[in-house]
């Protein structure tokens, strides 16, 4: 009777350890899965690399790499975007005779953004960090056109970027380049930007494999605009539309604070650059076609005869006029659609 019983349990155990080895091998997460039943639950977002070097994006329970594997269900594996963006059409069609409000751009082009005109391209990683800044006083209605084609162009070249729009409080004089200044501390502020493309709010490109983004020199967009025949004005012209990485424009002290009043600064930034030993990069005047929304003269942004002057002393004024002596304060920060608008007080001159 005794080994009876025996023999009977022994059975039992062995039935039931074939049964757990089976449930074992059919159920491919179970172990990791038993694991997410008994470790405590710590909902975070991970970012991490797996065996092919891709990175993914994990909105799960993670404590060891087996929970990571465990809601692979929701993981995405997302690849770096190429280095040529696959969708550019190249030449574009650009017409600022149609009238375009606000609103209507939101509609138009809005739907893949986020608040703050914010972009990521939803099925690779971008290379490229981006924060766009534009130095703004006024000019509302062409904001309205810069907006409706410059997104679908960006979003076009797969940027993970934002649209700063820094706009001068008050009637003082108008100074560009501590705008940009200042639009590069703001953006910093919210995100880790690597690249930083400064754009007159008045030009847009002709061709969208003009890329908005850095390079191994400071690049220099707006080479080929309408109102200068499609050529440069001058071999060192540096105006309208340019890129700088963080570090390429930490190199130069950032850009002068003391150009007040139209022209001169542009041309500032290039010595800049050369006096930092870097050069100037380019697309080809076909790729850097831009053309130029028409406008009257701004108020308040006459020609400055004291600009040129300053440039001869560019070598010395730089270590000292720039980033580190750059001093504004924020008014008012409104979140659109479309792009982060800020002003700023930057102690302008009234005449
Ligand atoms: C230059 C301006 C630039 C301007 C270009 C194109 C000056 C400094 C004195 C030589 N430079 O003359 O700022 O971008 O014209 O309009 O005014």
């Amino acid at each position: 009777m005794l080994k009876k019983l025996f023999v009977f349990l022994s059975l039992f155990t062995f039935l039931s350890l074939v049964c757990f080895a089976v449930f074992l091998l059919r159920s491919q997460n179970s172990f990791s899965g038993f694991l997410t039943m008994i470790q405590p639950v710590n909902r975070i977002t991970t970012i991490s690399w797996n065996s092919k070097h891709n990175v993914q994006e994990t909105e799960a329970t993670e404590v060891t790499h087996e929970m990571v594997v465990t809601s692979a269900s929701s993981n995405r594996t997302l690849e770096s975007c190429p280095d040529t963006p696959p969708d550019l059409v190249g030449p574009l069609h650009v017409d600022f005779n149609i009238e375009r409000s606000l609103e209507k751009v939101r509609k138009e082009v809005g739907s893949p953004l986020r608040e703050g005109g914010r972009y990521k391209p939803p099925d690779c990683i971008s290379q490229h960090k981006v924060a766009v800044i534009i130095p703004f006083r006024n000019r509302h209605e062409h904001l309205a056109h810069w907006l409706y084609y410059l997104h679908p162009i960006l979003i076009r070249q797969q940027l993970d970027y934002s649209i700063y729009v820094i706009n001068q409080d008050g009637d003082g004089v108008f100074n560009r380049a501590k705008l940009m200044n200042a639009g590069y501390f703001e953006a910093l502020k919210e995100y880790d930007y690597e690249c930083f493309v400064f754009s007159d709010i008045d030009l847009v490109p002709l061709d969208d494999r003009n890329l908005y983004r850095c390079f191994d020199s400071p690049r220099h967009l707006a080479v080929a605009m309408d109102k200068f025949n499609f050529h440069l004005p001058y071999n060192t012209y540096f105006g309208g539309v340019s890129s700088l990485s963080k570090q390429q424009f930490l190199k130069i002290n950032g850009f002068p604070n003391t150009y007040w009043g139209w022209g001169g600064e542009d041309d500032d930034i290039y010595r800049r650059v050369i006096f930092r030993g870097m050069s100037v990069s380019r697309p080809d005047s076909l790729t850097g076609k831009y053309k130029m929304i028409k406008h009257k003269r701004d108020a308040h942004n006459e020609p400055n005869p004291k600009n040129p002057d300053k440039l001869s002393n560019t070598k010395w004024t730089m270590d000292n006029d720039g980033l580190n002596s750059l001093s504004y304060t924020v008014k008012e920060i409104v979140k659109d659609l479309l792009y982060t608008f800020i002003t700023v007080d930057i102690q302008a001159p009234l005449s």
